[in-house]
């Protein structure tokens, strides 16, 4: 019992970042009147990349869930069998319940990053600018071009990506390689010469993380291991510390959290804010009718 005791004491610090644990219905309410403009686009585009088995699309399963404040239960999710993410989807979120309106962001998730394999940059590149059609299927050895029936020749406001998200395990600079880590530089570097606004959320807080958090992920804040976390993904990679959000996905529950869906929200407004600035689509900043609250 003392040892639990003084292992929560060590890795407690005083809290840096606050977080109105109270607010989820407001945080809904605010997401429900987030709109675009009539004209184009019609949705922001967010792109999701990061290492293999990260959390990239239970991310998008959480945010779903999270949204419809309704557990939505897991697709395409990685057991380890055959459900890593190979195709180009795109995700898009129910705003008002079946057959209703859908919100006016959605999702799309890339291929796992790998020391050695994984997607390739030029792929990413051309994600971002909008080039590859639905259900293309990324290749390891080759990167899409124009010759193949899956390059989008002249994409449209609506093809092309508002924002790319890091999505990346807490636990990642404990076990990542140097390789790993440049490439994410290298994607960071390409998003900003695109006018692409990023940022990255840590996920995996309740498993792989410090018991403090494990105990109750409203410490997340208060936590030394998490800090460090934000601070070396923030040094290696160059986000700034405010654009870095740790958080947990749905993964293995049977109804919705207060304190995930908190978290998670956080990290949408911060996506949906930066992704109405996105310079690559200068029309985004005006038509969007900000709700003010
Ligand atoms: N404990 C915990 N497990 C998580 C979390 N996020 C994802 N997982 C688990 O991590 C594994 C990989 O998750 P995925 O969402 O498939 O990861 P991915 O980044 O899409 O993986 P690839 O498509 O292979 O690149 C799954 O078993 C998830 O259930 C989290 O926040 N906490
Ligand atoms: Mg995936």
């Amino acid at each position: 019992m003392g040892g639990v005791i003084s292992c929560f004491n060590a890795d407690r610090i005083p809290t840096w970042r606050t977080l109105d644990w109270g607010k989820k219905n407001e945080q809904l309410e605010w997401l429900k009147s987030y709109h675009l403009g009539s004209g184009d686009p019609k949705h922001l585009r967010v792109l999701l990349c990061g290492p293999s088995g990260s959390g990239k699309s239970s991310f998008i399963n959480s945010v779903a869930s999270t949204c419809q404040n309704q557990y939505t239960e897991p697709a395409e999710v990685g057991t380890g069998i055959g459900t890593f993410t190979l195709k180009y989807k795109t995700h898009r979120i129910q705003r008002d319940g079946p057959g209703g309106q859908h919100y006016p962001f959605v999702f799309n998730d890339l291929m796992g990053l790998e020391e050695e394999r994984g997607i390739l940059l030029e792929d990413i590149k051309l994600a971002m600018k909008g080039h590859v059609r639905e259900d293309y299927k990324f290749d390891q050895e080759q990167a899409l071009d124009d010759s193949n029936d899956s390059y989008i020749k002249k994409p449209t406001l609506n093809d092309k990506a508002h924002i790319l998200v890091f999505v990346v395990a807490v636990d990642f600079f404990e076990v990542a390689g140097p390789k790993i880590i440049q490439k994410m530089a290298e994607v960071k570097l390409a998003a900003r010469d695109l006018g692409i606004r990023t940022m990255a959320i840590l996920t995996k807080i309740d498993e792989k993380s410090s018991p403090l958090v494990k105990k109750d992920l409203k410490y997340v804040y208060s936590s030394k291991f998490i800090k460090n976390a934000v601070e070396n993904l923030s040094q290696n990679v160059g986000f700034p510390v405010s654009c870095i959000f740790p958080l947990k996905n749905y993964h293995a529950e049977n109804g919705l959290k207060d304190e995930v869906d908190i978290l998670i929200l956080s990290a949408l407004r911060k996506i949906i804010d930066l992704g109405n600035y996105c310079e690559n689509d200068s029309n985004v900043e005006l038509m969007t009718k900000q709700p003010t609250t």
